[in-house]
């Protein structure tokens, strides 16, 4: 049996599901610099808060470094290939602050934009639409070194920083995202040690907190400055968040985590103000004493878009010696990616819901959505990963359960397009559509990447017809 009759046998038409998304709904796969790039001392980069924490004995899984990654700096065009010929319309990227900017301010290294230029090139001759994120996570390690972004000073970086890319690059891109995930930076990278720059202390992850929603706002008011026809909006983890029981203590403890960990960055951004229930969880760890007058009017600027990216439901409870917030979470049932995180479709259409009832009218997009699986070659040369293409269906129905209940959903990108580095857990996670072989650099499109494709085809065959 050849390839393709064996995945043809494992896909199911996905005619009904595409037919119940809008004609121009965007498809998506997504990615960012530091997981997929490599080349870490090419081209004129500098380190950033990962180089140095991966570097460091213990940190990552198996020591395991972005240094070669999925090598796409090499790469990239033959990738884009690939990406065109699995039908995708839509690509979500990072660009690497520390490899267009080492230092962490002061003039753009050239041979950076020169890539970027080339990359955002090479996606509008392949009739793909780039999405550009400023920052997923890869801070320039003498930022770090000079405070970080428990500092102040490093969202006024963030703003130099944006403003001289989109001067080299902004006619490239119509769609830019400021930050990925702040959550993730300032929670895990300074609250628990679990990134880079690997700090536990909640106090500081409020600083931070606080200073990446600055660095939004300071960043788009950037953009705006320049460009009148620029799409800008922030990308945010939301996670859906349940109380173990019926008790008000756990209650009370599932509002105080989603308030350290949706409204902490939904508020400010959306609504203008932290809400009294972020100052009744965060005070005491001083988010009141780093905002400073006319912070909240910068980080509420109006955006043209709501970047949502979800992965998870989890279930709350109290608990008094748990600290710092007195409450322990685990995934919901049931929990069955290789990450241990819960698979609830629902969950997707929970937070779209409430994201456009209680936050805002913007158009929303899922700018990442996926799953890791412990995805195989298998004798015939194929990844049949099919908990994936079982996890993309249930994920995309629920997407369209959002749309029918009358959430103005734009796009989806699936994370992501290659495997690749997964942070603190190097290389042992996998969350591509495309299998790569990190020792020879093999790319293999796995089950899921020929139904995302079938999905996209029949979508625009569907689309065509309603255009006639
Ligand atoms: O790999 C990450 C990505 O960089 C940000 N969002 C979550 C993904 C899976 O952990």
């Amino acid at each position: 049996m050849t390839t393709e009759s064996r995945i043809a046998r494992q896909l199911d038409a996905t005619a009904s599901l595409s037919a119940s998304f809008p004609r121009d709904f965007r498809w998506g796969l997504a990615t960012a610099a530091y997981q997929i790039e490599g080349a870490a001392d090419e081209g004129g980069r500098g380190p950033s808060i990962w180089d140095t924490f991966a570097y460091t004995p213990g940190l990552s899984h198996h020591g395991d470094t972005g240094d070669i990654a999925c090598d796409h700096y090499h790469r990239w065009e033959s990738d884009f290939d690939l990406l065109a010929g699995l039908g995708i319309t839509d690509y979500r990227l990072s660009v690497s602050w520390s490899r267009l900017q080492p230092a962490g301010h002061g003039p753009l290294n050239p041979e950076a934009v020169a890539f970027y230029s080339a990359q955002l090139s090479g996606l509008a001759e392949r009739g793909i639409r780039p999405l550009v994120t400023l920052y997923h996570w890869d801070l320039p390690q003498p930022l770090e070194d000079a405070g970080g972004w428990p500092a102040r000073d490093t969202s006024y970086r963030f703003a130099e920083f944006t403003r001289l890319v989109f001067k080299q690059l902004g006619h490239l891109a119509t769609d830019w995202i400021t930050l990925n995930e702040p959550w993730c930076s300032a929670f895990l990278g300074y609250g628990n040690a679990a990134h880079a720059p690997g700090l536990a202390d909640y106090g500081s992850a409020v600083a931070a907190a606080h200073h990446l929603n600055l660095a939004h706002g300071l960043a788009l008011r950037e953009i705006r400055d320049m460009s009148t026809t620029a799409r800008v909006g922030i990308t945010n983890i939301v996670t859906d968040i349940a109380p173990a029981s019926d008790s008000a203590d756990d209650a009370a403890a599932a509002l105080r985590l989603d308030a350290a960990s949706n409204r902490i960055f939904l508020d400010p951004v959306y609504l203008g103000a932290y809400s009294a229930e972020v100052h009744a969880t965060l005070d005491r760890f001083g988010l009141a004493s780093v905002v400073q007058p006319g912070d909240l009017e910068i980080i509420a600027a109006p955006t043209d878009f709501a970047g949502i990216n979800h992965y998870q439901r989890v279930i709350a409870w109290a608990d008094a010696r748990a600290l710092p917030l007195g409450l322990r979470e685990r995934a919901a049932e049931p929990a069955t990616t290789s990450f241990g995180w819960s698979v609830i479709p629902e969950s997707l259409t929970a937070v779209l819901q409430r994201v456009s009832a209680e936050f805002t009218s913007l158009p929303l997009y899922v700018t990442e959505n996926g799953a890791s699986y412990d995805d195989y070659v298998d004798p015939n040369g194929d990844v049949m990963d099919i908990e994936r293409v079982d996890y993309l269906r249930g994920y995309l129905g629920a997407a369209a359960a959002a749309i029918g209940l009358g959430v103005d959903l734009r796009g989806y990108y699936a994370w992501s397009f290659l495997d690749n580095f997964e942070w603190a857990h190097g290389y042992s996670k996998r969350f591509g559509l495309v299998y790569v072989d990190y020792r020879t650099q093999e790319r293999i499109p796995k089950l899921s990447a020929h139904w995302y494709r079938r999905l996209i085809t029949e979508h625009q065959a569907a689309a065509a017809v309603a255009t006639d």
